[in-house]
């Protein structure tokens, strides 16, 4: 912990004379703030996020089943230097020390998933009696120290029993996720979870998992069938908020995390920002446009053609069960111009900066287009950003700390863009940098880092790095001076 700051050096920083010892909790009453009108509101949430298997661990432990990332993460061939998740972070047994590093950082929330596996091993029939201990014992955890948990039902761990039937292809799974979520809200909102989100990215886990083969499963399936996955993805969405509503008291809020292309016009000339508009529902149809609007778009089905899903009236009214709140995670932007059809986007061109990920291409004005965007467009009950963050070449130095000076010009340009969209009227209510831990980056196993927290995987020591001390500072000032 030697690397954290002092209250009294944070102070020092910010130039105020204190600053609390404990960051309030949700709604708790306005802190001291010495930088004008630019700070965000002080019920503005701010956290960090992760997800099971890339923190957990403890892959055999509680009667756990396997899910598809356990099969494919042993396959040869199909992760970076052949990594798995069995240890991770071994987030499963360091929790508590984790959620005291969360606290010292100023935290005020925490966004988790829940392993599917852990609860159902076999993806359906009757949950283990002990499945949801751990998540219990640490929502109690979060609680006690005064950070709000949000909870992701379903963040690509599908347990591989539900596979072997088929998986997202097989129209039952949607049946069997609504089931698990509905058990595991109503279990967790009674001891206090407000938040829940169904499915975390179906764009990521559908087109790379069904269309591309890189993430689990790793199939390659033709157009037609991958449609199909989309919109059994969507229908399990929409079952899902109706038995989380079914099982849960009217104050809990459901909703889900993706990530939408965003598309930023290239001028700010009208035409450029009407396409950025047109590029948003159309660059989405297949999934956040089907759920605010209930419908596909005539340019995707038109586009699919043939190949265009199957589906009836009544499904799609189950997809667009209203949802309290939407989260968004936004990396990187997707440039646009008008064209005659009504927007191009344009690819990046080779020397694009970017950060260790190659796809991650740094265009801080996505925070603050993607929010505008979607509040014009489908006017969101709240949007919360559920992930943001970056990759970086962490080194240590000899003096143990991790300089992550370009992490920080990364988020500080993003939270200075997200400011300006909230300013503008956008109904941000929250921030979630992703991730507090270096943690498994999927096939990119352990060799991509994007924690705030550096870890050492040999002895699972945490490091805070610099930018956790950027931003816990910014969580100090509420967002104010960035
Ligand atoms: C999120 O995905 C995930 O929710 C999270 O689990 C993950 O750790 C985090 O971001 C950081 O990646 O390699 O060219 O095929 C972000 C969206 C979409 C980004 C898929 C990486 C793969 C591009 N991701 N993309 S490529």
């Amino acid at each position: 912990m030697k690397n954290l700051w002092t209250r009294r050096e944070i102070a020092r920083l910010l130039g105020v004379a204190a600053v609390p010892a404990l960051l309030p909790a949700v709604g708790n009453a306005a802190r001291a703030n010495s930088f004008g009108d630019d700070s965000f509101p002080t019920n503005f949430l701010w956290g960090s996020a992760t997800a099971s298997y890339q923190v957990e661990g403890a892959v055999h432990e509680g009667g756990r089943g396997p899910s598809i990332w356990d099969t494919f993460s042993h396959t040869p061939g199909k992760i970076a230097n052949g990594d798995t998740g069995d240890v991770a972070d071994d987030f499963f047994h360091r929790y508590r020390d984790d959620v005291q590093l969360m606290k010292q950082l100023g935290l005020q929330a925490f966004r988790f998933s829940v392993a599917w596996p852990r609860v159902f091993p076999n993806g359906s029939g009757e949950p283990l009696a002990h499945g949801l201990d751990f998540y219990k014992r640490l929502v109690a955890e979060l609680q006690t120290n005064g950070i709000e948990p949000f909870c992701t039902l379903y963040h690509w761990d599908l347990p591989q029993a539900l596979q072997d039937k088929g998986g997202w292809q097989n129209p039952d799974t949607s049946h069997r996720l609504a089931e698990y979520e509905g058990h595991v809200a109503g279990e967790l909102s009674r001891l206090g979870v407000r938040y829940f989100f169904t499915i975390n990215e179906m764009r990521t886990f559908v087109e790379l998992g069904y269309g591309n083969g890189t993430h689990a499963p790793g199939l390659k399936l033709q157009r037609k069938s991958l449609a199909q996955v989309r919109h059994n993805v969507l229908l399990a969405h929409g079952l899902s908020v109706q038995a989380i509503r079914a099982k849960c008291s009217p104050g809990v809020q459901v909703g889900l995390c993706e990530n939408p292309t965003v598309p930023v016009p290239v001028t700010l000339r009208a035409e450029d920002t009407r396409a950025a508009a047109i590029a948003l529902r159309e660059e989405n149809a297949g999934y956040l446009t089907a759920i605010f609007e209930g419908r596909y778009t005539e340019r995707y089905l038109r586009e699919l053609g043939d190949d265009a899903p199957r589906f009836t009236d009544e499904e799609m009214r189950t997809i667009a069960s209203p949802i309290d709140a939407v989260g968004l995670n936004i990396y990187t932007p997707t440039y646009v111009r008008s064209a005659p059809d009504g927007y191009q986007a344009l690819p990046k061109p080779e020397n694009f900066p970017r950060m260790a990920s190659d796809w991650l291409k740094v265009g801080p004005e996505c925070m603050y287009w993607g929010p505008k965007l979607i509040q014009e467009a489908w006017k969101p009950r709240a949007m919360y950003i559920t992930e943001n963050g970056c990759s970086a070449a962490d080194q240590m130095t000899a003096q143990g700390e991790i300089l992550d000076t370009d992490r920080i010009m990364y988020l500080r340009n993003c939270l200075g863009q997200m400011r300006r969209a909230v300013k503008e009227g956008a109904g941000v209510k929250g921030y979630f940098v992703w991730s507090l831990l270096d943690n498994y980056e999927w096939a990119d196993g352990y060799g991509k880092r994007f924690g705030v927290v550096y870890v050492d995987y040999q002895t699972q020591k945490r490091t805070p790095k610099l930018s956790a001390q950027f931003y816990s500072s910014v969580i100090a000032s509420r967002g104010g001076g960035l």
